[in-house]
């Protein structure tokens, strides 16, 4: 699925916000079809968000999401690249219209927003030193040897469970991206990057190993943010994103970016908003 990538702060068509002949507020879900696309706040960490070099969007959150918003009326997608740590605050002062980038759910971030079900499943690893030499597997690992550093995008999901596993701030290197955490390793800044399976995948180069998924993490699964108040917006999306994931479609767009279908199945939104954090 292509679509646009608009680089944060882009300009977007401006569209009257206000129904004709009423000045009532128009719906988000109006607005978006009136102007044809949604805004998808998005990361560019593939395989979860992925930003092409002619600047269309892909990668399995946005492919599934643009998906499901063909159904209901909505043709395209536009992306924002940002943080992790500013899509929700975003997302609430109207800068974008969803969040589609793989922000797995957990309480303090389901509290804040209302997500879809869940349209990805996946595990965490590190990225270490060719033949892991401080033998770092697990979060307990790092936090039984204090001496060991370990990097993490401020304010993302990894961020968090070092924190609520109360791993001292003295051990932790924040990084803006998964190419600095990557340097970070190969400067021997920190010992360990911590960040999605696929995601360390995609980026590991020469003298870098991947661990295998970390047992110590909760399960992390996303779907798509919508502000609490569209509400009815998110019931609309769920209604056509739940038979859409019993289809080979679903099944496709997420094999082609390494993830499966089957890890979903079963797994709700309710259970992974139950995450700490
Ligand atoms: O949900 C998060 O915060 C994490 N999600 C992804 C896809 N990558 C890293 C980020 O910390």
């Amino acid at each position: 699925m292509a679509a646009l990538a608009v680089p944060m702060g882009g300009i977007l068509a401006d569209c009257s916000l206000t129904q004709p002949g009423t000045g009532q507020a128009k719906s988000t879900l109006d607005q978006m079809k009136q102007q044809g696309y949604a805004r998808i706040a998005i990361a560019n960490e593939p395989p979860y968000t992925k930003v092409n070099s002619d600047g269309t969007v892909t990668g399995a959150e946005p492919d599934v999401v643009a998906a499901v918003l063909k159904m209901i009326g909505i043709p395209s997608v536009q992306g924002v690249v940002t943080p992790y740590e500013s899509m929700i605050p975003g997302l609430n002062a109207n800068r974008w219209d969803i969040i589609a980038a793989g922000l797995f759910m957990k309480q303090s971030r389901c509290s804040q927003i209302e997500y879809s079900e869940p349209e990805i499943v996946s595990t965490e690893s590190f990225a270490v030193p060719a033949g892991n030499p401080k033998k770092l597997l697990t979060v307990a690992d790092i936090k039984a040897n204090p001496g060991v550093k370990v990097a993490v995008l401020p304010g993302g999901f990894e961020d968090g469970v070092l924190k609520s596993q109360n791993l001292s701030p003295s051990q932790v290197v924040n990084v803006p991206d998964g190419r600095s955490g990557i340097e970070a390793i190969t400067a021997s800044r920190a010992d360990a990057f911590f960040l999605p399976t696929l995601s360390l995948n995609s980026l590991k180069t020469d003298g870098i190993e991947i661990t295998s998924a970390i047992k110590d993490v909760p399960p992390t699964g996303s779907g798509a943010g919508f502000r609490k108040s569209d509400a009815a917006l998110a019931q609309a999306y769920d209604a056509k994103l739940q038979p859409f994931k019993e289809t080979p479609e679903y099944a496709q767009i997420l094999a082609k970016w390494g993830f499966s279908a089957d890890a979903v199945k079963g797994v709700t939104r309710q259970q992974l908003c139950s995450n700490s954090g």
